[in-house]
């Protein structure tokens, strides 16, 4: 008796020893201490067939062996339990991934900057068409078939009568049709002109241009407006000048300088030697145009007012050929 005892006993330890993991410990504790066919269990019930005088002491040898293997097996668990864990730990102090964050293009960041500050003094934005007809890109802008200005504008024709908009002011053309005043709006858009490319010039640009129409709008109107959108958009100790200008659609006219963000009005190649940057032209509406929508011209004044979006980017940022705007290189774009 003892001797199987001590056999069993032996047999458990070793093949607890080797023991990987829990499905195998559960086959050796079934093969044990299972309660139908355990080799321990068999074992105490085996007790029963030995003569009496033997009993208490190999009852006494069984339970502390099956004491021991369970012993064996619950440290072997903990064992199994506790290396599993560790491969399921998070290292809190191991290095985070970086988050790549998209950002907005910075024409799209100059737009939404324009649109900010003008909706801010009681603009509404509005858009429209790309394609367009003649007579809304040109005709009914005061510029007549064989107008000079209109080569300026050098166009994109398409089929009979239609073209990529040169500018946005045609949409400001059908808003004047449609509404009546007050209004005061900003058109951002795209526009197309047939120019060859160079460091500022590119034939797709962005534009954002704004109209405002009313009984008694001023000069001083517009003056103030624009001299708020400058300040607002380059800093307000930004030093303004206003020029005499002309456009076919405003009278007066005027084009709108801050002093060069580069010398600080001291003359270099960015400004030409001239200290000033131009960052816009505008002017009061030309009754013509007011004729054309249906205004009465003696009724109504207007101011408005036209950008390019590149320029403006440029001018803010340093930025010294427009062509990086469409190339999608990152290393130029994660810049903004
Ligand atoms: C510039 C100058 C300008 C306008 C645009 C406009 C529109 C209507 C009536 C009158 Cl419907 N004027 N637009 C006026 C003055 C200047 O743009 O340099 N743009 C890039």
């Amino acid at each position: 008796m003892e001797r199987i005892v001590k056999k069993i006993r032996q047999e458990a330890k070793e093949k607890i020893e080797r023991i990987k993991n829990k499905e195998e410990l559960e086959k050796v504790r079934i093969e044990f201490l299972g309660r139908k066919r355990g080799k321990i269990t068999e074992l105490l019930k085996n007790i029963t067939t030995l003569p009496l005088q033997e009993r208490p002491f190999a009852g006494r040898l069984a339970n502390e062996i099956k004491r021991e293997i369970q012993q064996l097996l619950d440290k072997k668990r903990k064992e199994i339990s506790s290396e599993e864990e560790v491969e399921e730990r998070v290292d809190v102090t191991f290095p985070g991934r970086k988050p790549r964050i998209g950002k907005l293009h910075p024409l799209t960041q100059t737009t939404e900057k324009i649109k900010r500050i003008f909706v801010s003094m009681g603009f509404r934005v509005v858009r429209g068409p790309e394609i367009e007809t003649e007579y809304y890109n040109f005709e009914a802008l005061n510029m007549p078939r064989y107008h000079p200005a209109r080569n300026e504008y050098d166009s994109f024709y398409l089929n009979k009568g239609y073209l990529l908009r040169s500018h946005t002011s045609p949409v400001q053309i059908r808003v004047m049709e449609k509404e009546s005043p007050p209004i005061r709006i900003i058109v951002p858009g795209r526009v197309y002109r047939r120019d060859a490319i160079d460091a500022s010039h590119f034939p797709m640009f962005h534009q954002v241009e704004g109209l405002a129409v009313d009984e008694k709008v001023t000069f001083s109107d517009l003056k103030g407006v624009l001299s708020s959108f400058a300040y607002q958009m380059f800093g307000k100790t930004t030093r303004l000048r206003f020029r005499p200008s002309f456009f076919p659609f405003t009278e007066p006219s005027l084009d709108l300088d801050i002093q060069c963000v580069i010398c600080q009005g001291k003359g270099c190649k960015t400004c030409g030697r001239k200290g000033w940057l131009e960052i816009l032209g505008a002017g009061m509406v030309d009754p013509e145009v007011f004729k054309k929508v249906g205004y009465e011209p003696e009724k109504y004044q207007g101011f408005a007012f036209g950008m390019g979006v590149e320029r403006i980017c440029m001018l803010k940022y340093g930025v010294d050929d427009i062509r990086l705007f469409f190339q999608n290189d990152l290393r130029f774009l994660n810049q903004f």
